[in-house]
């Protein structure tokens, strides 16, 4: 443990972790079974375009979930693009900047343009009070994005996009198996899009799926990732390849089998970190609503420099000298990424929330391969690092 300033590795001191201790480490489920199953994979000689692994994936998602169909996919991203195309968004469309650069991307990628709309400072999701103002003859739809698993303002958001005739979607990458309102995530919008990285609760080592209840959209998604063939030599539609391969689905299909232990594993984490970070003034956790489904997948703090007297960033150099790879997602924004920080130089004017959020969320390394053990030491270091926030902080100046 750490008791005195010269004893943090980043002044010389021995580092509290041997290996590295990262925030998006793969849970991976049983290992027998995933070789027995990619074993079986190679043995039916069927690897990829709608294999029986990928329809069994597509049909387990859709119970889960409590939705009609589930069109899975090789990543999030495709998948976002993808329904994008489907929805037939043009000019404009409403998104936070405070996300993943892919759903601003997704949208650029296809040349329309995404309008950054600023965040509630409490959710860090999209403001519905700031969309009004930016909406415009060219916007199209707005896509909202369930980050850190927590659902937007799901009512509001539909209020408005019924009130100006807009298409409605959601990104739900971090929200596999959380719940809004007791309704499984997947069942809001037109489409909702989820992504199965590696980093994901649920993974198939890459991977993702576009989720709806309207029967028109599927048949046009299903369509979209595989070219926009219908049968051999028919091709009905523009598409692209977006399909998921039968040993992903595999992996998928044991994440799924694994799913309550993930859970299980991430809520014990929350708890501890909750609780021994609770009196370390100036971090403030965000909570997940306990009536809710969780997946518990984001711890996420945000520090408050007034009191920890010393900064995020700072806190992060130090925490990754001792082998804890702190993140801060989603600094600076996406407005402050390019292509959009130079097609909008002006944009933080308007992204008030988004810019002090992004300034001060320290994200924080969970699932199944962190053991309580490490959280209390992570948390004991954190706590020690606020404690002599200024003298540290003096101390990294003078490096
Ligand atoms: N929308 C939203 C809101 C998203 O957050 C994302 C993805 C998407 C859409 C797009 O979905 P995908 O197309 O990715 O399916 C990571 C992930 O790459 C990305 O999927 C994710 N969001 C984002 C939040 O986080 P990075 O840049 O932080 O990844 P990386 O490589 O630094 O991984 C994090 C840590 O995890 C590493 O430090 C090491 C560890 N790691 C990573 C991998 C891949 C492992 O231990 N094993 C591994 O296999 O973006």
């Amino acid at each position: 443990m750490k008791n005195k300033i010269s004893d943090l590795a980043l002044f010389g001191g021995k580092a509290l972790f041997d290996k590295p201790i990262h925030v998006g480490r793969p849970n991976i489920g049983n290992h027998k079974k995933i070789l027995n199953e990619i074993e079986k994979v190679l043995d039916n000689c069927w690897l990829t375009n709608n294999g029986p692994a990928v329809q069994e994936f597509e049909q387990h998602i859709s119970k889960l979930l409590g939705v009609k169909h589930c069109i899975a996919m090789c990543n999030g991203t495709v998948a976002l693009e993808i329904a994008i195309r489907a929805l037939e968004l043009t000019g404009e469309v409403i998104v936070p900047s405070f996300t993943f650069i892919a759903t601003a991307h997704a949208l650029q990628w296809q040349g329309i343009t995404p309008v950054f709309c600023d965040i509630n400072p409490k959710t860090h999701t999209i403001d519905p009070e700031c969309i009004e103002k930016m909406i415009t003859p060219r916007t199209s739809g707005i896509i909202g994005v369930h980050l850190w698993g927590r659902a937007c303002n799901v009512e509001s958001l539909e209020k408005i996009a019924k009130k100006h005739k807009l298409k409605l979607m959601f990104d739900a990458a971090h929200s596999f198996g959380c719940s809004y309102k007791n309704q499984m995530i997947g069942n809001f919008g037109e489409v909702e899009t989820f992504s199965f990285h590696a980093t994901k609760f649920c993974n198939t080592f890459e991977g993702g799926a576009v989720v709806t209840n309207n029967d028109e959209l599927a048949a046009k998604i299903r369509l979209m990732k595989n070219f926009g063939f219908s049968g051999y030599d028919n091709v009905v539609y523009i598409g692209t390849n977006g399909k998921m391969s039968e040993v992903c689905a595999e992996m998928g299909l044991v994440s799924l089998e694994n799913l309550n232990e993930f859970i299980s594993a991430n809520y014990e984490n929350y708890q501890l970190y909750k609780k021994k970070s609770g009196d370390i003034s100036g971090l403030k956790m965000l909570e997940y609503n306990e009536k809710e489904k969780n997946n518990y997948q984001y711890i996420v703090f945000e520090v408050n420099e007034a009191e920890t007297n010393i900064s995020r960033d700072k806190i992060i150099k130090i925490l990754h000298a001792e082998k804890i790879l702190a993140r801060r997602y989603f600094y600076p924004g996406c407005h402050n990424m390019e292509p959009y920080k130079s097609y909008y130089p002006h944009s933080s004017f308007l992204l008030a929330n988004t810019e002090k959020v992004a300034e001060k969320v320290l994200i924080l390394p969970t699932g199944t391969g962190v053991t309580l053990n490490k959280i209390d030491n992570i948390c004991k270091t954190m706590s020690f690092i606020i404690k002599n926030g200024k003298s540290i902080s003096d101390k990294i100046y003078q490096l």
